[in-house]
């Protein structure tokens, strides 16, 4: 069974302007990259809650980052901020000068993290990466990420670089939801038997607000093509926000066939989008449509059995 009654508390924390707002409201709250320059300062700590695949919960904890806030999050709101924490996500700045300084607010969270949610995972993001000079990059993001491997010891780290304007921010979120899906194996072999099948070449299931990467499983090598999940959400993401002119209806089914290539995308579940592709030369697009309906009421049952009885 896939369902599970899980809340997972996920916190955002950073220096103020780091990037945390917006980097939520562009993955769950249907905002461009450029509109997230009108956002204000968040006060305290705002929650949302997001549904990802059976009843698994998302809280998002966004901190803000101003400092008197952030003096508040390891004094006297301390337990209340790290207590059941699933994952850390510290956001950095790389715009910002005095990483240094910004490193003491890091290792006070990693103190609290291992006082109050040993167990947690951490994800530090090297954020707005696109304000960094091309050929710095490489260099920048090694240095930063030897001086936080130091802090970190052997606790459950990741680092990834990232930017609002670059499919790289789907890359680290899709991991971030990856690593707290309790059922994730389980999703993949059954998108690996509707492959089998189906004769279905690549299927990639997505989280239908977000667009971000659930599962996947290929059945063929497809030559040259590489792992390009962070570039389909990124571009998914993009193709919703222009079709529904931001919040009114979203799209249901995208074909493409080609020279002995059939894609579809298409709404899945309550909560999942789901691509198919095939190169098998037999297949049409109203076969594979048809398949895709069939495994659909399989997922249906997989995401919420108790809304079948
Ligand atoms: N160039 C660039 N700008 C970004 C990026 N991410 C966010 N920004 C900008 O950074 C500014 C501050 O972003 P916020 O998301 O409000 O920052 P925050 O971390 O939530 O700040 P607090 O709520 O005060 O803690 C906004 O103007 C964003 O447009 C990025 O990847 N690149
Ligand atoms: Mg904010």
């Amino acid at each position: 069974m896939i369902a599970t009654s899980d809340k997972k508390k996920i916190l955002l924390l950073g220096k103020s302007g780091s990037g945390k707002t917006s980097m939520r409201s562009i993955i769950f709250s249907h905002y461009s990259p450029t509109e997230t320059r009108r956002l204000g300062p968040t006060m305290d700590v705002e929650h949302s809650t997001v549904r990802v695949f059976g009843s698994l919960q998302l809280t998002l904890w966004d901190c803000g980052g101003q400092e008197a806030f952030m003096d508040s999050y390891f004094t006297t709101q301390r337990e209340f901020i790290f207590k059941n924490v699933e994952m850390l996500i510290y956001v950095f700045d790389m715009e910002f000068r005095d990483f240094d300084g910004e490193l003491l607010y890091f290792e006070n969270c990693l103190q609290s993290i291992q006082l109050f949610s040993k167990e947690a995972k951490i994800v530090c993001l090297l954020h707005k990466m696109d304000l960094v000079a091309a050929d710095l990059q490489e260099t920048v993001v090694r240095e930063k990420s030897e001086e936080l491997t130091k802090r970190t010891g052997n606790m459950d780290v990741r680092i990834f670089s990232t930017s609002i304007f670059e499919p790289s921010l789907y890359r680290a979120w899709s991991h971030i939801m990856n690593s707290i899906m309790p059922n994730i194996e389980a999703i993949r072999r059954h998108l690996e038997t509707f492959c089998k099948v189906a004769d279905v070449t690549e299927v990639v299931l997505f989280e239908r607000t977000s667009f971000l990467a659930i599962a996947g499983y290929q059945l063929r090598e497809i030559p040259g093509k590489g792992d390009t999940f962070d570039v389909l959400s990124s571009i998914l993401k993009s193709f919703n926000l222009a079709l529904n002119n931001k919040r009114s209806a979203s799209f249901k089914i995208v074909r493409i066939r080609l020279d002995g290539f059939i894609l579809i995308i298409t709404n899945f579940t309550k909560n999942t989008v789901l691509m198919a592709t095939t190169d098998n030369p037999n297949m049409t697009p109203a076969t594979l449509t048809s398949n895709i309906r069939i495994a659909c009421e399989h997922f249906k049952k997989l995401e919420e059995p108790e809304a079948m009885h």
